[in-house]
């Protein structure tokens, strides 16, 4: 593991945590990305609220952290800023799929630029193990003692459903494949998103179930219906890309080669376009 990229801040995860697999994880695409010729200067990071979203302080990479299910859009602003940088977001199951749902849809749906990885642990860890939309039928946590009585919602299916051109699975105990899956997903032009399977040693530990369900799978599914099917198996747990399409940008249909941060308009001639689109307009 390279030493320049880790940072002073204390790690307070528990020990055994997934979320450790995931950090190694993106510590080992880091140099693998620069291989492919994205400068760490130019990869952005953000993150939400909660256990996952300390990753934030421990790779010293540019960033914002941002609010609870509120990143992926903060990475969205960051990318039409200057569509030159590579962005990527870190979320949890509760931040992407509870408060930031509709983030996530919207972004699928216009293939925003950016990368989402979301440590699924199926429960609210920072907050002590309130359940999420992915906890399992039957989880039990603080708020539920007698266990969750709804079906959990299926983030891959729901991701691919809604646009995303890039839909994986990772596993927290396969650090070196979810490192290749990162660099892959931040390779990829589009809206891509990771979901890892991260076990809470506190508050939901899967390790066990995990170590026996996850498969490899070697190459993406071709239509998208069988992408679903594969995102729906639960008799095991295929890691991989599911599904992996080419299609046209958010930035770039909305600006094509432009980009704001480097062809800036001067104040003086901002000032003289509107002042001739108002004349325009009044004289209509
Ligand atoms: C808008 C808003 N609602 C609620 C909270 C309180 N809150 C902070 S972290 C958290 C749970 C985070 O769970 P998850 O996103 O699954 O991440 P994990 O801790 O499991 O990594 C909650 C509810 C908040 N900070 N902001
Ligand atoms: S509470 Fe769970 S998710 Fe949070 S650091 Fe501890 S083990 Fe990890």
């Amino acid at each position: 593991m390279a030493d320049e990229l880790t940072t002073p801040a204390e790690n307070t995860w528990c020990p055994g945590c997934g979320n450790f697999g995931i950090l190694n994880a993106f510590k080992k695409a880091i140099p693998k990305l620069e291989q492919h010729g994205i400068d760490r200067k130019h990869l952005v990071i953000s993150a939400g609220i909660g256990c996952h979203g300390k990753i934030f302080d421990y790779v010293p990479l540019s960033g914002l952290y941002s609010l609870h299910g509120r990143s992926m859009a903060t990475v969205q602003g960051i990318k039409l800023g200057n569509p030159d940088l590579k962005v990527l977001t870190f979320a949890g199951d509760g931040d992407a799929f509870g408060e930031g749902i509709s983030h996530m849809i919207f972004a699928a749906k216009r293939n925003a630029d950016i990368t989402v990885i979301v440590h699924n642990n199926g429960t609210y860890a920072l907050t002590t193990g309130q359940f999420s939309p992915t906890s399992g039928k039957g989880f039990k946590g603080p708020s539920l003692p007698s266990g969750n009585v709804e079906e959990p919602l299926n983030p891959l299916s729901l991701m691919l459903e809604a646009g995303a051109s890039f839909v994986a699975r990772g596993y927290a105990g396969r650090i070196d494949h979810l490192a290749d899956l990162i660099v892959e997903a931040v390779l990829h032009e589009g809206f891509s998103y990771i979901d890892v399977l991260q076990p809470s040693v506190v508050f939901n530990n899967t390790y066990k179930e995990y170590n026996a369900l996850v498969e490899i799978i070697e190459k993406p599914a071709g239509r998208l219906e069988d992408a679903v099917q594969l995102a729906k198996r639960f008799d095991r747990l295929p890691i991989g890309v599911l599904y992996k399409v080419s299609k046209p940008v958010y930035h770039k249909e909305l600006y094509g080669k432009w980009n704001p941060a480097v062809n800036r308009l001067m104040h003086e001639e901002r000032k003289r376009r509107i002042a001739t689109y108002l004349s325009e307009r009044l004289q209509k």
